[in-house]
């Protein structure tokens, strides 16, 4: 048996059947061969089979300690056996405690519909990290350097510099490098840079807990002296953060602490077995260098000629450095391995054009706006000074557009050396929202290779695509792609340019539906959930951004924005049939609706200034929306039921039944007091305006109140608050709400993601398209039509007419809220429904666009999506009044598909008539489709029309 198995594992390609299912992609966390301190993590792994309709009933994993252990079956953690399931992923290990520092390797086989069982994959493997803080052993160690930040405006005190050198003898077996710092680090082991993350540890709370890495440094290290070295910066934990300074907070930087440390430990293992750890403490050598300045606002300055030539190799003199410094730790501080994506250069951009500016200097564009850094290649004499300065827009005349990054300095500096052979150099610890760098100083005329961009963000897998053959959409789809890749980094922040980078928790409960469309955000989230319910208030509420530094005193919670502490669990666990973040975060959830029960004072609806005691009163309601607004306190109550109804659907996903009952008592409650208050009984909402006064002290108060607006039936008919005829009257009131407003939007943050998909749930796919292809302003097609790369904060952030006169101040160029249109797109212009958690049902039923004679319309279609279960797709295409649809069906998935004609008899499926076509579960009427059942496959449709 064991020998059979051997020979399977490593020869199971010889052996592949014609059926069968084949695992691949095998990941831990959500991630390939990662460290985890997850004790019980979870696996998954993707099926092929080169047959259709095939599902898998069974699976086994065998889990060892070491390769040679698996592959001779010895395995040592885990064997489960024949497990009669379905699931291939959430599968949670079940085999020995594993301890820290423990590897282990694994493998998985399925057994198909008839039984048959396939080979094992390839063998895949995680890590734990250090499970007990006490094992590291390891000092914080830094060098106070504050009293040396200068500047009016600004103090930036000079980045530290710490190295220590080691002898290793021969016969290293395997060496690991746990690292970690409050501030921002970079590592290297004789000069070369451990991994390859940016922005490490990432922020975090950093007085509840710190996140670090581990590097497999086996092959960095050499037999005698090794020179560890280390680089830090401010970062998130002792620098600048948000708008702290130009609300003229108290505080504007160093909110966690003031000097940046760093905590490292090196084990070393020999073959010989024999151990050597390595760890910080006062033996280190501290100094300051070249770095003069590094904040992540405010740009760096670096002096080459302040180098210390060689201080990462072994052999340097460090005499004159100083020992480090010693810091104390925080006792509840926990110290735990980065569950994210991490921060990467995830893509080079090359220079468009290099536009002359008078005065000497350069803008470059690099056509494409995104959040990174640039490198910089030059040559020239000591001393020279080159200054970058970053902007998303040119004005009219051709300068620099920077008004909208208010107090962030974003500006790097680098002074030459004078090296003859030409210098490079890029900063480490900072990142800029920009398409143009302005550069002067320059002695010679640059060329395209003075400057490359590095576009910097959390390396999220990209799972979806999106392509029609209209232009504007595909640039729109582009636009949303990117802005999202300048904002997940590291949290899911507003904006990349200005002084406010900040976790949004708005932007991102509007967005986070959209982003699982386009990359897999799974491990992204599941990173900042925590932040989330760490930053959840004493009274229960969930914070405007998470992390909360206190960057305004005011700043506290909003109704629209507190809601991501459920919204974003909940759409992580529709997307990936994640029910960990749910069960971990179960009682942070409860808490919040507790909190909201007892704001509504037992009447389950917040009426009139219900959020009156809050600043801006009322929270921010339905931001940057336009005309009448709709009151905040309504839209709190909808977002009440919201949550209620999806706390429903998280206590049955989780098995919590008493809470399910809670619940589904709560939303009943809800709806009945909220149709009561703000339903005239006739499917039309109001509210008593005349509560509001004047208005003073809410958002664009003196605008007025009405609860007749977009928004609001937008809100009601996406979150299911309304059923049959109220729900068809809700449709109706917001058709004609905007014809009157000639079919222009009026939405901000609030109303404008479930615009169009509560148009098309009501029946009215046409208006739908119709907003959805405009070009005029306001719309998505406005932007695409005045140049835009990434989605803006405003719908007039820019116009021809009037520039940038909209409040320039606050005017970001990469934010998300507005892109979650793509939501709709995928889910009903692609059509991509999960029916249930997960993607292992779901539906096709794409919206065909109207025919527009004239116009731009969509003549075909074709999205995909990467799920847990493989790749669906959903493609359409008009054909001389023929309709063809594509979809693409992962194994171990069924689909519904829904096909728009009258019956059966026109359509053909993969050249068969329906009743013919094998593969087919099923076939019934619904409405105006005909819908066809199916299992894994590729189906091509075509619909005589
Ligand atoms: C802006 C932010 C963010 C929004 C808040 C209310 O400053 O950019 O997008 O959520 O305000």
């Amino acid at each position: 048996m064991k020998t059979a198995l051997l020979l399977l594992l490593f020869f199971s390609a010889a052996f592949v059947r014609a059926e069968g299912l084949t695992p691949s992609y095998l990941r831990c966390e959500y991630k390939v061969d990662p460290v985890t301190d997850e004790r019980y993590p979870r696996l998954s792994w993707e099926l092929t089979s080169s047959g259709n309709d095939q599902h898998q009933t069974a699976y086994q994993i065998l889990a060892a300690s070491s390769i040679a252990k698996l592959a001779a079956g010895r395995t040592d953690l885990w064997d489960s056996g024949r497990v009669p399931s379905a699931a291939t992923f959430q599968v949670g290990y079940k085999g020995k405690p594993l301890a820290s520092r423990q590897v282990c390797y694994w493998i998985v086989r399925s057994w198909d519909k008839n039984g048959v069982a396939g080979p094992w994959s390839k063998p895949a493997s995680w890590e734990i990290g250090l499970l007990d803080k006490n094992e590291w052993k390891a000092q914080w160690i830094g060098l106070d350097m504050d009293h040396l930040g200068k500047g009016p405006k600004y103090h930036l005190p000079p980045a530290p510099y710490l190295r220590k050198e080691i002898r290793i003898k021969k016969g290293v077996k395997k060496a690991r490098l746990y690292v970690t710092a409050l501030g921002l680090y970079e590592f290297s082991i004789n000069g070369k840079k451990t991994g390859d993350a940016h922005l490490t540890p990432g922020w975090t709370d950093y007085d509840k807990r710190v996140y670090y890495q581990v590097y497999d440094v086996t092959s960095d290290l050499k037999p005698g002296a090794n020179a560890l070295a280390s680089q830090l910066s401010y970062g998130w934990y002792a620098g600048y953060l948000g708008y702290s300074l130009l609300v003229g907070n108290p505080v504007v930087r160093a909110f966690y602490g003031k000097v940046p440390v760093l905590k490292a430990r090196l084990e070393v293992e020999y073959e010989d077995g024999k151990k050597e750890v390595t760890v910080t403490d006062q033996s280190w050598k501290v100094n300051q260098g070249a770095l003069l300045e590094s904040d992540l606002l405010n740009g760096e300055t670096y002096d080459a000629r302040l180098e210390h030539s060689g201080w990462q190799q072994p052999g340097f003199h460090d005499q004159s450095w100083k020992p480090a410094q010693v810091f104390p730790d925080k006792a509840g501080r926990k110290v735990e391995v980065y569950p994210g994506p991490p921060v990467k250069v995830t893509q080079m951009l090359a220079v468009k054009t290099i536009l002359p500016r008078p005065g000497g200097s350069y803008i470059f564009d690099f056509a494409q706006n995104f959040a990174g850094i640039v490198r910089i290649q030059v040559r020239g004499e000591a001393g020279d000074t080159i200054r970058l300065r970053f902007g998303e827009k040119l004005h009219p005349d051709g300068r620099l557009m920077t008004e909208n990054l208010r107090m962030a300095r974003a500006t790097d500096t680098y002074i030459l050396k004078g090296d003859p052979k030409g210098e490079t150099w890029e900063p480490k610890f900072t990142f800029h929202g920009f398409q143009y760098a302005e550069v002067s100083g320059l002695r010679n005329k640059p060329d395209h290779a003075t400057l490359t961009g590095l576009v910097i963000g959390s390396d999220t897998p990209k799972t979806g695509t999106f392509e029609t053959d209209n232009a504007m959409v595909n640039q729109l789809y582009s636009n949303i792609d990117w802005t999202q890749r300048a904002n997940y980094i590291d949290i899911p922040t507003d904006c990349p340019q200005r002084d406010e980078r900040i976790g949004w928790t708005g932007d991102a409960q509007v967005y986070v539906k959209s982003a699982t469309f386009n990359r897999d955000a799974a491990s992204f989230f599941t990173k900042w959930t925590v932040d989330l319910n760490d930053g959840q208030y004493e009274n229960g509420a969930f914070p405007l951004y998470a992390p909360r530094p206190d960057l305004r005193k005011t700043d506290t919670f909003s109704p629209g924005w507190m809601e991501a502490g459920i919204i974003c669990p909940y759409q992580i666990y529709r997307a990936y049939g994640d029910t960990t973040l749910i069960r971990k975060g179960w009682q942070n959830m409860v808490r919040f609706m507790d909190f909201l029960e007892k704001r509504s004072q037992g009447a389950y609806v917040f009426k009139e200034n219900a959020f009156a005691d809050i600043d801006p009163k009322g929270g921010y309601g339905d931001w940057l929306s336009f005309g009448k607004k709709t009151p905040p306190d309504m839209l709190a109550s909808f977002y009440y039921y919201y949550c209620a109804d999806l706390m429903k659907e998280m206590a049955a996903a989780i098995g919590q039944e008493s809470d399910l009952k809670k619940f589904e008592k709560t939303a009943g409650e809800i709806r009945r007091a909220v149709l009561a208050h703000y339903s005239d009984g006739q499917g039309r909402f109001k509210c008593d305006s005349a509560a509001y006064g004047d208005g003073a002290g809410y958002v664009d108060g003196s605008l007025g109140f009405t609860g007749h607006t977009q928004t609001a039936y937008a809100n009601a008919i996406y979150m299911n608050l309304l059923e049959g005829t109220a729900r068809d009257r809700a449709g109706n009131n917001l058709v004609e709400l905007l014809h009157q407003n000639n079919d222009k939007l009026g939405t901000g943050f609030l109303g404008a993601k479930p615009l169009l998909p509560a148009l098309s749930a009501t029946g009215h796919s046409d208006l739908a398209y119709r907003l959805f292809l405009s070009k005029a302003f306001p719309s998505w097609g406005f932007e695409v039509e005045n140049g835009s790369t990434t989605i803006w904060e405003r719908w007039d952030s820019y116009t021809k007419e009037d520039g940038f006169k909209y409040n320039a101040a606050m005017n970001s160029f990469s934010h998300y809220a507005f892109g979650a249109v793509c939501e709709w797109m995928f889910g009903n212009a692609a059509g991509i429904k999960a029916t249930r958690a997960g993607f292992t049902e779901f539906d096709i039923q794409p919206e065909i666009a109207p025919d527009h004679p004239g116009r731009d319309g969509i003549r075909s279609l074709k999205a995909s999506l990467r799920t847990m279960s493989g790749e669906i797709v959903s493609a359409w295409q008009k054909e001389n009044g023929k309709l063809v649809m594509h979809v693409q069906v992962p194994v171990n998935t069924k689909a519904r598909l829904f096909v728009p004609a009258a019956d059966d008899t026109g359509i053909l499926i993969n050249g068969q008539q329906l009743s013919n076509a094998p593969g087919i579960h099923q076939v019934v009427r619904e409405k105006d489709f005909v819908v066809v059942s199916v299992g894994s496959g590729n189906y091509t449709i075509n619909i005589r029309r």
